[in-house]
């Protein structure tokens, strides 16, 4: 069943019915929100911008060739982070992903549109193109996750092809680790690629993709923030959207990216809300100089902002043409 015949029957038998008298409710007593919410959606820029975590230039290239084109948001997301998820030398996304411990390459990603849908996969073998995969869970399933082997015979009943990520290049990295296998996933600064970007069309609507192999040398099992809607990725079209990288318990813990939003919502500008977000996290834990986290985000208005834990990281932003690597600013100074 489709999720439009999901929900369909759903409100069929009430659902639909009880969600839109809330709502209702909800409209009727927060009209000051509202006001604030449109005066947003009026700064509303048309002009495509592309931008994604770390100096993936290609990848934001080719998203921005082709939001420039016309296309809508998310089908440019995905084509940029499929660039990543097919580059063998990206070792923390896609084929060429670094496996977990036991030798096993598995992926997580998930990506958001516009209308506030979202599709998510997680720990999938043996397929490529798993961002393209999230976005079938969202449009050709009645459910928002897919997990594994179930995710994995999914790709295939939709022509999705079968391939072998481990690349012999991560292999030897592998059985390199295992010589002296120390499992410190908290330390770990320097090796996180993953790509989430976020992408606005010529329309002024948003929407994001997120996808990654995860932390190297993880237990097996383990899924990180990337592929979990709120934490890797979150959009609100009529607020803007934020994607992260790095620590990915740590994000988790903060719902990271579904923060910024709200912070955004509530008047923060995309810097700010970064800002926050990451300060949420070095407030409360004290080992936070041994992990690296960092947010970009972009609002309606298609300003953009970035913040991260410790110097060193970067993004991409394609605008007019122009597609450029911007040094994020960072929090531990010293
Ligand atoms: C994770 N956030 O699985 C991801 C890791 C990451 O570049 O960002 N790697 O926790």
């Amino acid at each position: 069943m489709k999720r439009r015949d999901f929900i369909k029957n759903a409100s069929l038998t009430g659902v639909g019915l009880t969600v839109g008298n809330s709502l209702l409710n909800c409209a009727e007593n927060s009209s000051e929100k509202t006001k604030k919410e449109m005066t947003i959606t009026t700064n509303k820029s048309k002009n495509p911008i592309a931008i994604c975590t770390w100096g993936f230039v290609n990848a934001n290239a080719k998203a921005g060739e082709e939001l420039s084109k016309g296309i809508k948001a998310l089908d440019a997301a995905i084509a940029g982070v499929s660039v990543e998820e097919k580059n063998l030398k990206n070792t923390t996304v896609g084929k060429g992903g670094a496996p977990d411990r036991e030798g096993n390459v598995t992926l997580d990603a998930c990506v958001m549109d516009s209308n506030g849908d979202c599709g998510s996969v997680v720990c999938v073998e043996n397929i490529t193109n798993v961002a393209e995969l999230a976005r079938r869970v969202m449009t050709e399933t009645p459910h928002v996750m897919l997990a594994g082997l179930g995710a994995e015979e999914f790709a295939y009943r939709q022509g999705l092809e079968k391939d072998n990520l481990l690349t012999e290049a991560s292999k030897k990295a592998w059985k390199e680790w295992l010589k002296s296998p120390e499992y410190k996933p908290l330390i770990n600064i320097e090796n996180h690629d993953t790509i989430g970007m976020l992408c606005m069309d010529t329309d002024g609507d948003i929407a994001g993709a997120c996808t990654t192999s995860g932390l190297s040398y993880k237990m097996k099992g383990r899924v990180g923030d990337s592929p979990i809607i709120g934490s890797g990725l979150f959009i609100d079209n009529a607020i803007g959207g934020a994607v992260a990288t790095g620590m990915g318990e740590e994000i988790m813990k903060t719902v990271g990216s579904f923060l910024i939003v709200e912070l955004m919502r509530n008047g923060m500008s995309p810097q700010k809300a970064c800002e926050e977000a990451v300060n949420r996290i070095t407030n409360k834990n004290d080992r936070y100089k041994d992990f690296q986290i960092a947010y970009i985000a972009m609002n309606t208005s298609g300003d953009v902002g970035s913040y991260c834990i410790h110097k060193g990281f970067t993004y991409m932003k394609y605008q007019n043409g122009v597609n450029k690597n911007v040094h994020s600013d960072y929090f531990i100074k010293s």
